[in-house]
């Protein structure tokens, strides 16, 4: 069957997978509030959702600075590591693989959310006309600091604490988030990074944080444990770039060097359309990448079914359609309905439209 090559085993560098359906990262607030920490119920909704051949979990903050919203986990505490370990044999005693996503908000941040109440950080002091959630209300993202340079490298070694962090916890490896306008991001796009230091520029300035980054977390997995995350066209959390094409072609090549795992792509505005911006091509983006090539945002079962069969995509990333349907590649294999999500437990509380979402076989009834 032509169907079927979405269903079938695949490998992501070193990482195999059964089958090439993945869980997206997705936020869902749902912390220890005391610690940043994953526990039992996470262990239970990562669980659920073994079927897929890779799951990516939510962002994790590398750092108490990275940290941007209220509830997000930690991987940067032993409290972390024991409640992630939690997570990591729950879903490789199903036979799925599970990598972290290593993330730092940067401007998107709040300072109720910093240590000491600090101002959050970014390459240059420009607001983002953003909001983050406090854990009261959301609030505007206020005007950040700007970095100085000799406080970069100790930003590099929590992401390679954080690294080490993730192989103690037992995951199969690691995604960089350079994503949706967070401080990667920031440091790639001219709209956020206006710095005349060595890291801000040239494309070779604005792409040294990531290069730091990389080389940082490859100095503890191997390559094909690494993957990374980019949002080329997305305006998420109001970043911009001049000309986004050139700078993700850029970094893209520069990827190439380090033989990563697979490069995950989010196509369009992040959770939102799927169109990409005149004189933007996202096919010769991916072109460009020497590895496993993973695309994200709206994919329905006949769009993934394509994307895999014309070999555009290795892997598909699916996020929203994960969160009400924890047997969603069976579901999609089996061409089944799938469960409504209920957007009002998305971000926050506890096991309601957590872990509660039913199964084909529990009947497909829509959460409350
Ligand atoms: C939704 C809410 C908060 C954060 C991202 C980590 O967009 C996020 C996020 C998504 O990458």
């Amino acid at each position: 069957m032509t169907d079927t090559k979405l269903f079938s085993p695949a490998k992501a560098g070193t990482i195999e997978l059964k089958n090439r359906v993945v869980m997206a990262p997705l936020t869902r607030n749902r912390a220890r509030a005391e610690d940043d920490s994953p526990y039992e119920l996470h262990a239970e909704y990562y669980g659920q959702r073994a079927g897929a051949g890779l799951i990516i979990t939510e962002a994790s903050q590398v750092s108490p600075q990275g940290k941007g919203y209220a509830w997000t986990p930690g991987i940067h505490s032993d409290a972390q590591v024991e409640g992630w370990k939690k997570v990591t044999r729950a879903v490789q005693e199903k036979g799925s693989k599970i990598v972290i996503q290593l993330w730092h908000v940067g401007r998107i941040s709040h300072p109720v959310l910093q240590p000491d109440g600090a101002d959050p950080v970014a390459p240059s002091a420009i607001a983002a006309q953003s909001k983050t959630f406090d854990g009261t209300a959301f609030v505007d993202t206020p005007t950040p600091r700007a970095l100085k340079a000799e406080e970069i490298p100790s930003i590099v070694e929590d992401y390679r604490k954080a690294a080490e962090n993730a192989k103690r916890a037992g995951f199969d490896g690691i995604e960089i988030h350079a994503a949706n306008g967070y401080l990667i991001d920031q440091f790639l796009r001219d709209g956020s990074n206006q710095r005349d230091d060595a890291y801000g520029g040239s494309l070779e300035n604005r792409s040294r944080f990531l290069k730091e980054v990389l080389e940082a977390v490859l100095s503890v997995w191997e390559p094909g444990r690494v993957g990374i995350r980019l949002s080329p066209f997305s305006n998420a959390n109001d970043i911009a770039d001049s000309n986004p094409q050139e700078t993700f072609s850029y970094v893209i090549r520069l990827l190439n060097s380090y033989g990563l795992s697979y490069l995950h792509l989010v196509e369009g505005q992040t959770g939102g359309p799927r169109d990409i911006p005149e004189g933007g091509d996202l096919a010769a983006l991916y072109a460009l990448f020497n590895g496993t090539r993973m695309g994200n945002n709206g994919y329905d079962r006949d769009l993934a079914i394509s994307a895999v069969n014309d070999g555009s995509l290795d892997l598909v990333a699916f996020g929203r359609p994960f969160i009400a349907n924890p047997d969603l590649p069976a579901r999609l294999e089996l061409e089944a309905p799938l469960n409504e999500l209920d957007p009002d437990t998305l971000y926050g509380g506890g096991a309601k439209g957590y872990t509660d979402y039913p199964t084909l076989a529990e009947g497909s009834v829509a959460a409350e």
